[in-house]
């Protein structure tokens, strides 16, 4: 997604709670009170509970401590254990008065208590502050993810990112593609062009590459200077060799003129691809050095191509 996405908030969207009580009665009586505001998800047991989170990601979660089998202690936990749910703010709400309690539910991570029988302004009130923070909290984790020039992800967003792919991948005897590209004599254009210019080209490429690759697991990052990588799960070479030379052609079709470069006279990239169904013994450094060779290829046999 480009910074743009994320920091447009003209129409900000409805914010997703999910409701977790053994007694249905309390369910209702939040669901009257919220539903109105936000998009309400319901759950009468813990392992339902944990289940949607993984599913829909809410927001907020107003979780119950008391339930039978997974009690709400123990879904605070597992929710926090894993990344994909992780940041999803946990709101006790609770029928005692019980400070070890309270210690205990924040220590797991928890943001707030609210207690039983809930006061409807108070509940509110605390359920739209920790939206707020949450909104924020979120805005800064995807800011922190992008660079700033292109919109596109940074290295470090690549470098948490791709890991968890390949993991993905290797559990799953998945294909993986990953394309390095680099634009063509770049150096001439800032020197022919000014630097402002050369950011301006920078942006156009990086967004073309963008809205090229753009199943929901792909991954466009800017790797360095004038360098991107792509990274494509369930991607095979036959499928990456594809989209790699739409990108190759859509970056001649900005027609960005380029009077230095020896190729012609417009912006050209090259890229070099690399694709593997992952096994235990092989390594995701490997496939990236592997994509960079290719690219080095491709800039000796004249650049404005794509080397597999
Ligand atoms: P090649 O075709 O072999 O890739 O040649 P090149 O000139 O593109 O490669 P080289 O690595 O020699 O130069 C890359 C240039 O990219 C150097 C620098 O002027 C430019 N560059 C890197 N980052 C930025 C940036 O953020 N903005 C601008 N305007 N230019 C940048
Ligand atoms: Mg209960
Ligand atoms: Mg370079
Ligand atoms: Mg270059
Ligand atoms: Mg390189």
């Amino acid at each position: 997604m480009l910074i743009e996405e994320y920091i447009s908030t003209d129409k900000p969207e409805r914010g997703k709670i999910l409701l977790v009580d053994d007694q249905v009665v309390n369910i209702k009586i939040l669901h009257q009170l919220l539903h109105q505001d936000y998009d309400i998800h319901m759950a009468t047991d813990g392992l339902k509970a944990i289940e949607i989170c993984e599913k829909i990601q809410p927001d907020i979660i107003l979780l119950d401590i008391e339930m039978p089998n997974l009690n709400g202690f123990d879904v605070c936990a597992k929710l926090k254990q894993r990344a994909e749910t992780r940041s999803i703010a946990v709101i006790f709400v609770t029928g005692h008065f019980d400070l070890e309690k309270e210690v205990q539910g924040f220590q797991l991570g928890a943001v707030d208590f609210i207690h039983k029988p809930i006061n409807p302004v108070i509940t509110q009130a605390r359920i739209k502050n920790q939206f707020k923070l949450k909104r924020q909290s979120d805005l800064l984790r995807s800011i922190a993810l992008l660079d700033g020039l292109t919109g596109v992800a940074n290295r470090r967003k690549f470098e948490q990112h791709t890991p968890t792919t390949w993991q993905h991948c290797l559990r799953d005897k998945l294909p993986i593609s990953i394309v390095m590209l680099d634009i063509d004599f770049f150096k001439r254009f800032n020197d022919c062009y000014g630097h402002s210019k050369g950011d301006e080209c920078l942006r156009k490429v990086a967004q073309t590459i963008n809205s090229r690759a753009r199943r929901p697991y792909d991954l466009v990052a800017r790797f360095g200077g004038e360098e991107f990588i792509c990274v494509m799960p369930n991607t095979d070479f036959d499928g990456a060799l594809f989209v790699t030379q739409q990108i190759v052609d859509s970056i001649i079709a900005l027609k960005i003129p380029h009077e230095g470069s020896d190729v012609m006279k417009f912006v050209t990239i090259s890229a070099g691809l690399a694709s593997v169904i992952p096994s235990q013994n092989m390594e995701l450094q490997a496939l990236i050095e592997s994509a960079d060779k290719q690219l080095y290829r491709a800039k000796s046999q004249g650049r404005n191509r794509v080397e597999a």
